[in-house]
């Protein structure tokens, strides 16, 4: 059900082929190779909110949300679907929490929610 993007597979790419270009200059010039991909896939794709509402019933939860980067949407207040209604139990109207949000097949579903305190 995870659907993050696989931006991670473009570091684990550089290290071989580029290896054999660089045996005529410094052993170990194909270090540089990693700056094409920033370290933009892990903790940077958490999103930042706060908890307006809350329906366990229809696993559904309203945040007010930050900039959501792994989406390009930019702050707003929307519903999300909860992956996992249960853990709705650990959260209240109010709360500040970041969380992870993925488009499984068009609709905004929270895979991972967590107090931001
Ligand atoms: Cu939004």
């Amino acid at each position: 059900m995870k659907h993050l993007l696989p931006s991670l597979v473009l570091s684990l790419a550089c290290a071989a082929p580029v290896a054999a270009l660089a045996q005529a200059t410094a052993p170990s010039a194909h270090h540089g190779a990693a700056q094409a991909t920033p370290a933009a896939a892990g903790a940077a794709d958490m999103a930042t909110g706060e908890v307006r509402k809350i329906d366990k019933n229809a696993a559904k939860v309203t945040l007010k949300h930050g900039e959501i980067k792994n989406l390009d949407m930019p702050p707003m207040t929307m519903v999300f679907n909860v992956k996992d209604k249960a853990v709705l139990d650990q959260f209240k109207a109010g709360d500040k929490v970041r969380f992870r949000v993925v488009n499984d097949a068009g609709k905004y579903t929270v895979t991972d929610i967590e107090m931001a305190d």
